[in-house]
C-alpha cells in the first residue's frame, strides 16, 4: 500500500551486507595491504551507530501510541498520516472502557504500531465516576504505552483545561504504578484551517498563516503549563489526507468504513494537506525511551531519513579512512587502493538504497563519474588508467594523491552515490553533481 511495503527486504540487504563484510575484504587483491583491509574492517564493524542500526533490524518492537483527544479532533487521520498510507483498524480491534478501543496499525501485514485510542474519553461524563477512571487508568497500564500523544483542534479553543487536567491525571498514575514518566507530545491539529485557509498545501504557506500557526501553539502551551501538565513537547500539525479509489474516485472520509475491504486496502491519496509530521515523528522518536520501540518507528516510518543520515555517516567514516590511507601520498601506482575503498563506499549505500549491487559494479559507477567508461577488466584497467583516473577523479594530484585530496575525492564520491543510489538522481545528474564539486575541491 505505501512505501513500507518492502522495508523488510530493504533492512534485510543492508544486514547482508555488512554481515559479508568480512568475506568481501577476503575476496579483495593481495595487493591491498593487510593492514588496510584490517582498518576498513575495524572502522565499519566498530562503528556504534551502524552497529546499532544493525541489532535494531533483528531487535525492534512496534511502538506504542497513547492517543488521547476529542472526538473529531483528528487522532484516526493522524494516524493515517504518520502511516503516509490509509491504515486499517486490525489486529483485535478490543474495545475496553466505554469510548476506549486498541488496534493495530498494519502495513502487508506488518505491524507499523499499536494504538490505544481514548475516543472521546475526556468528554465522557463517565469520568466523573471513580471507578470508570480507574478501569481507563488499568487499560493503560496493561497497554504500556511508549508515548502519549494528546491531540488537540487548532480551532478549538475551549476545553483545552480540561483535556490538560485530564492527562496530568493520567500521568500522575502512570508514574506512580511504573516509577517512570509518561513522555507526552501534544499535536494540535487541523492547521491547514487556520485562515488564509485556502492554502492547504504545507510548502504553500504563507509566513502570516505559519505566523498564527505558531501563535496558536504557543496559546495552547500556556494553557498546559498554567495548568500544571508536563509535556515533552508541542507543534502544530495538519493531518489532513483526502482519499481516491485505485480507480480514482474520491471518497467521504466518513464512508471510508462502509467500502469493501478490498477497496480500503488500495485506497490512494487524492491529496496531500500533512503539515508537520516529519517533525512530529522526530519528537516522538526523541520522546521515547525504550530503544527497541524507538528502532521500531524508525524502521516503521523513518527509514528514508534514517539511510540518508547513515550513509553521510559511512561516507565520513571512509572520507577519513582514505585520508588515513594517503598519509604518506599515495604514488599513482596504488590508485586503485583508493578506488576498491570507494568501490565499497559505493556499494555500502546501494545496500542501503535496497540495491545489491558487486563491487565491480560499484567501481564503474565511480569511473563513470570521472568520465571513463567501459571499465571491464576492472583491476587490471585501474593499473593501466591510473593516469587517466588521477585526473578524473583525483583533480589537484600530482604525481600522488594527498591525505586532503583522498578525503575530499572519497567525500564527493560518497555524496554522489548518495544522490544516485538514494535520492534516486539520473546518472547525468550524479555526474554533473560529481563535476561541480570536483572543481570546488580544486579551489580548497
Ligand atoms: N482540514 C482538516 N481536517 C481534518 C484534519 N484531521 C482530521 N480531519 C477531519 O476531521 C474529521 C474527524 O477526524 P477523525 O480522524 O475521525 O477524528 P477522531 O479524533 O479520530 O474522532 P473520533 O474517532 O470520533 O474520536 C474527519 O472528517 C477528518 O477528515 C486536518 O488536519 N485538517
Ligand atoms: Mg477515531
Amino acid at each position: 500500500m505505501n512505501k513500507c511495503a518492502d522495508i523488510n527486504e530493504r533492512l534485510q540487504k543492508m544486514k547482508n551486507f555488512y554481515l559479508k563484510l568480512d568475506e568481501m575484504m577476503d575476496k579483495l587483491p593481495e595487493s591491498i595491504p593487510a593492514d588496510t583491509k584490517k582498518m576498513i574492517k575495524d572502522k565499519i564493524l566498530g562503528d556504534k551507530e551502524l552497529k546499532e542500526l544493525m541489532e535494531g533490524i533483528d531487535k525492534n518492537r512496534p511502538p506504542r501510541i497513547f492517543l488521547v483527544g476529542r472526538t473529531g479532533a483528528g487522532k484516526s487521520s493522524l494516524v493515517n498520516a504518520l502511516c503516509g498510507g490509509y491504515v486499517a483498524e486490525v489486529g483485535d480491534v478490543r474495545s475496553c472502557t466505554e469510548g476506549t478501543k486498541i488496534y493495530n496499525c498494519t502495513d502487508n501485514g506488518r505491524t507499523l504500531m499499536e494504538i490505544l485510542d481514548t475516543r472521546g474519553i475526556a468528554e465522557s461524563e463517565a469520568l466523573n465516576e471513580k471507578s470508570a477512571e480507574n478501569t481507563l487508568i488499568n487499560e493503560i497500564n496493561e497497554f504500556s504505552p511508549d508515548v502519549a500523544m494528546l491531540v488537540l483542534n487548532c480551532t478549538h479553543r475551549d476545553d483545552v483545561d480540561k483535556d490538560a487536567l485530564f492527562m496530568k491525571d493520567i500521568a500522575a498514575q502512570y508514574k506512580k504504578i511504573n516509577n517512570v514518566r509518561l513522555p507526552i507530545i501534544v499535536a494540535v491539529n487541523k492547521c491547514d484551517e487556520m485562515s488564509p485557509t485556502r492554502f492547504k498545501t504545507a510548502n504553500e504557506y504563507p509566513q502570516n498563516k505559519i505566523d498564527k500557526i505558531e501563535e496558536a501553539v504557543k496559546y495552547f502551551k500556556g494553557i498546559i503549563v498554567n495548568n500544571g501538565l508536563k509535556i515533552d513537547d508541542i507543534i502544530g500539525i495538519s493531518a489532513l489526507i483526502d482519499w481516491q479509489t485505485k480507480d480514482g474516485v474520491e471518497v467521504d472520509p466518513e464512508n471510508i468504513k462502509n467500502l469493501p475491504k478490498h477497496d480500503i486496502e488500495d485506497l490512494e491519496m487524492a491529496f496531500d494537506g500533512r503539515y508537520n509530521i516529519d517533525e512530529l515523528l522526530q519528537m516522538l522518536d526523541k520522546a521515547m525511551v525504550d530503544t527497541e520501540a524507538q528502532m521500531g518507528l524508525r524502521m516503521a516510518f523513518r527509514l528514508e531519513e534514517l539511510v540518508r543520515r547513515l550513509s553521510n555517516h559511512i561516507t565520513n567514516i571512509f572520507a577519513g579512512i582514505a585520508a588515513t590511507v594517503a598519509i604518506t601520498p599515495i604514488p599513482i601506482a596504488d590508485i586503485y587502493v583508493l578506488v576498491v575503498l570507494q568501490g565499497i563506499l559505493v556499494s555500502l549505500i546501494a545496500s542501503l538504497s535496497g540495491r545489491d549491487i558487486s563491487l565491480e559494479t560499484a567501481i564503474e559507477f565511480i569511473f563513470s563519474l570521472g568520465g571513463v567508461a567501459g571499465a571491464g577488466q576492472i583491476f587490471r584497467f585501474i593499473a593501466q588508467q591510473t593516469a587517466k583516473l588521477l585526473n578524473g577523479l583525483f583533480p589537484g594530484a600530482g604525481s600522488a594523491v594527498s591525505s586532503t585530496v583522498a578525503f575530499a575525492g572519497t567525500e564527493s564520491i560518497g555524496k554522489t552515490a548518495i544522490a544516485y543510489y538514494i535520492d534516486g538522481k539520473d546518472i547525468k545528474a550524479a555526474q554533473k553533481m560529481f563535476k561541480k564539486m570536483q572543481k570546488d575541491n580544486k579551489k580548497k
